[in-house]
């Protein structure tokens, strides 16, 4: 096992590195396909989740030690602080200096306007590595390999059909992600 694996089993136990094993897989297949540099594939894969270790306490404690600014969406959905707080830990803990990888991280939940390929292909590979059974997951595992922005479109779109049907807070930069795709799409 390398040293970053060693140091994330630690971190976010061997459930959350076993799915970032298999977002890495995917990740670097996809990287392949549209030639994307997969070093920065796999690390950014590996350390996607890496804010996900924290008790819901710690959580909050340690995203203001990281000087991360929460809005109110973020209060009430936690869930939402491990990509920002995961792409400061990426650069303090592990050592990432390359900003096109700790943006990958960083946008990996909601995603974001203008995304590069890389931040793409790791939020798209979060959403189909082979762990997930999400309504909709086999059309956006079969587009990933044809069209990745038509996938990453449609796994916005069923996302923001999850949070709706499910009563959910929506992100401000889940809204501007997916309006940026489609627009580019029209
Ligand atoms: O950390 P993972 O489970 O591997 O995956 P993730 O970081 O993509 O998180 C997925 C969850 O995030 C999924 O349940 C949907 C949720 N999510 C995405 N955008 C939003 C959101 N939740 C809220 N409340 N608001 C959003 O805009
Ligand atoms: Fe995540
Ligand atoms: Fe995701
Ligand atoms: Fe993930």
């Amino acid at each position: 096992m390398g040293n970053v694996e060693e140091l994330l089993l630690r971190d976010i136990g061997q459930k959350r590195l076993d799915h970032s094993l298999r977002v890495a897989d995917i990740a670097k297949e996809l990287g392949s396909i549209y030639g994307a540099n997969l070093e920065k594939i796999n690390i950014a894969a590996l350390l996607h989740d890496c804010g996900k270790y924290l008790d819901k306490y710690n959580l909050l404690k340690i995203a203001n030690e990281f000087g991360i600014i929460l809005d109110e969406i973020m209060m009430k959905n936690l869930e939402l602080i491990h990509a920002p707080l995961g792409s400061k830990i990426a650069k303090t803990k592990y050592g990432v200096t390359d900003v096109d990888v700790l943006n990958a991280i960083k946008y990996h939940t909601t995603g974001r306007e203008n995304m590069s390929l890389l931040e793409k292909i790791i939020f798209i590979s979060d959403y189909i590595e082979p762990g997930r059974s999400f309504p909709g997951v086999e059309e956006v595992r079969k587009l990933a390999y044809i069209d990745i922005n038509k996938s990453v479109l449609t796994a916005m779109d069923n996302t923001l059909k999850f949070l709706i049907d499910t009563n959910k807070l929506i992100s401000i930069e889940t809204v501007k992600a997916r309006n940026f795709m489609k627009i580019q799409e029209m």
